[in-house]
């Protein structure tokens, strides 16, 4: 018998639940998978988290974490070996996931589908998202990683967003003068532990076996 674990509704295309899985993976805390699709949630995720939106985490004590950056706190607060919690840089992380999900993410979401968006073309909402681009670029160029020479949280939840402005359109992203960038991008894509919280799952059905993530 093995004994339950704490339970993450995901989905794995969404960098908001790529933000908590990485979360998880740095905390070295196994939880029980269930892998959603947007437009069929399950009736036991909305049950718990209305909002619908991922990522859950339903803890073993019943309560319930359902923003992202709670869900990778949280899981760091349990066990931090690599330090992402750094005291030092903790409010300059959060000032930064935050300019990211508020201000950063707006225009990458227009960037993307710039289609429905037809107030401006799609190369001035990718000059708004460069913006932050260049934030990035200029704290790389200092160090390493985001705020310093070894992970944070800040790396771990901005990393998915960047990537999906990259992914927009390869080529260009890679032609943009943030050479730091697009190296710090590189070196995620091929982390380890990102290629582990980007493993394939079937989407949850209720009958199914319990699934372990990372499996
Ligand atoms: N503030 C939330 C945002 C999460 C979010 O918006 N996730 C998207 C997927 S990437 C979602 O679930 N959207 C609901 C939907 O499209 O129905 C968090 O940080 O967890």
């Amino acid at each position: 018998m093995t004994s339950p674990l704490h339970r993450l509704y995901s989905f794995r295309r969404c960098p908001y639940a790529m933000r908590a899985r990485l979360g998880l993976l740095f905390a070295e805390l196994p939880v029980e998978l269930r892998e959603i699709t947007l437009k069929n949630k399950p009736e036991q995720m909305l049950a718990i988290s209305p909002k619908g939106t991922v990522p859950v985490l339903q803890l073993l004590d019943g309560s319930v974490i359902e923003e992202s950056i709670e869900i990778m706190m949280w899981a760091l607060e349990q066990r931090d070996s690599q330090g992402l919690l750094d005291e030092r840089v903790l409010s300059q992380a959060n000032a930064l996931i935050e300019q990211n999900d508020n201000e950063f993410k707006h225009w990458l979401d227009r960037y993307k589908y710039a289609d429905r968006h037809l107030e401006m073309t799609q190369t001035e909402y990718r000059q708004r998202g460069e913006v932050f681009l260049q934030i990035l670029e200029q704290l790389l160029n200092k160090n390493a990683y985001l705020l310093g020479d070894s992970v944070t949280i800040a790396d771990i939840g901005i990393m998915p967003f960047v990537r999906q402005f990259a992914h927009v359109n390869r080529d260009v992203f890679y032609g943009l003068p943030y050479p730091k960038l697009q190296q710090w991008l590189k070196y995620w894509l091929a982390h380890p532990l990102f290629i582990q919280a980007m493993t394939k799952f079937q989407p949850w059905q209720e009958d199914d076996d319990v699934v372990i993530f990372p499996s």
